[in-house]
């Protein structure tokens, strides 16, 4: 693990989105986990430093921190039913974010940048599993078309730094995340972190815990803690342009019941649960392969989903105060 593509000497990591879900992820696994090496420095930025919309306050923070490296998370996130209300902005805002961050990057003569795509980006109507090379095969599912477009063009872009300017700017392409520090909120959050703070609430209120949908799509949650862990891989060993699924394989898909279950379980509610069978069930299922990830580190240990929900929903009864909801 001590590669640094294109670079001699200690690296300089910026990582925008660094207050997040995934940013702090990365930052206990720099921090606690022993991820960083002698001399290097790593910087977590959150939207307080700079409005990465803006194309001035992108390049004044690249001006104040000049990395070697950077980790690009930042983006206007949300779950299924956000997106199905704000599609045009989530559009504009991370086309906006993308551009800004690839291009200032290049212009600063930065070696690597690893962004983050989503498998919600996939073609809706499809083949599974659905892997790398799949992208653009068609349209995303219509609830998050807006993200999925301004996502795909990252990888574009990357391709067209590569044949312009010999720049090896990459991808990952995580599935659905969830752990410590995502965003609880009941309406605009993902589903796991959403029916965590649900189900909390109605364990004191001694109410019923109302899921949105049938229940019956499938997804494959990945804990942030593991992602952390695979995205300083890609940064110093990965060096395709081509983008690389970070997935939990495709015998671990649970569905959303099945993750309720576990949720109900970890904070021990004995409740009732409806399913409000009147609201989107978004896409049923995006299984994605994780064949490619497997061929470089057949031997990654995914933390099983039952712990991590458990140590989410700790984490979230600890920090219910300061949590985002
Ligand atoms: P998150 O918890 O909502 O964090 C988003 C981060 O982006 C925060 O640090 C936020 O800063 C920052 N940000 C948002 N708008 C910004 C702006 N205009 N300028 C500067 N910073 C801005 O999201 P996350 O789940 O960690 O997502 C990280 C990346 O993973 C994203 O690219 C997302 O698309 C991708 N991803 C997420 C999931 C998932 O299930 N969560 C799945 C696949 C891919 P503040 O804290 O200051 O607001
Ligand atoms: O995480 P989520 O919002 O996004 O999950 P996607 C939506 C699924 O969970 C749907 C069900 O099947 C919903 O019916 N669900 C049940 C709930 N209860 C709830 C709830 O209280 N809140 C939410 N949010 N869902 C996402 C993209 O799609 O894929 C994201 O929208 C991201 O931005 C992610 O890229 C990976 O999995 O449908």
């Amino acid at each position: 693990m001590t590669s640094r593509v294109g670079h001699s000497g200690p690296m300089r990591v910026l990582v925008t989105g660094g207050s997040g879900l995934v940013g702090k992820a990365i930052e206990h696994v720099v921090q606690k986990e022993g991820g960083k090496l002698e001399g290097e420095e790593w910087i977590f930025l959150s939207m307080k430093d700079a409005d990465l919309v803006d194309a001035g306050q992108t390049r004044a923070v690249f001006e104040k921190y000049r990395p070697t490296h950077v980790i690009h998370l930042a983006a206007k996130v949300g779950g299924l039913y956000l997106h199905m209300r704000e599609n045009l902005q989530f559009l504009r805002d991370n086309i906006k974010i993308n551009d800004n961050v690839l291009q200032t990057a290049h212009e600063m003569g930065i070696t690597k940048v690893v962004s983050c795509l989503s498998s919600c980006i996939f073609p809706d109507k499809t083949t599974y599993p659905i892997d790398e090379t799949m992208i653009h095969d068609g349209p995303p599912h219509d609830s998050n078309f807006g993200y999925s477009h301004a996502k795909r063009m990252i990888d574009v872009q990357n391709r067209a730094y590569f044949q312009q300017h010999g720049r090896r700017y990459t991808a990952v392409i995580p599935t659905n995340v969830f752990g410590p520090y995502d965003n609880f909120s009941t309406e605009n959050g993902h589903v796991l972190s959403a029916l965590i703070n649900k189900t909390y609430k109605a364990k004191k209120e001694g109410s019923p815990v109302n899921v949105c949908g049938s229940g019956a799509p499938r997804r494959q949650f990945i804990y942030s803690l593991d992602l952390g862990r695979l995205i300083i891989w890609v940064l110093r060993e990965y060096e395709e342009v081509d983008p690389i699924i970070l997935s939990v394989g495709e015998e671990d898909e649970v569905s959303i019941k099945e993750a309720v279950d576990t949720i109900a379980v970890a904070l021990d509610f004995k409740g009732k649960i409806h399913f409000d069978t009147t609201l989107s069930d978004g896409q049923m299922r995006k299984t994605a392969s994780n064949g490619k990830l497997r061929s470089y580190l057949p031997d990654f240990t995914f933390t099983p989903l039952k712990e991590a929900i458990k140590m989410t929903c700790d984490w979230f009864v600890a920090n219910y105060d300061t949590a985002r909801t």
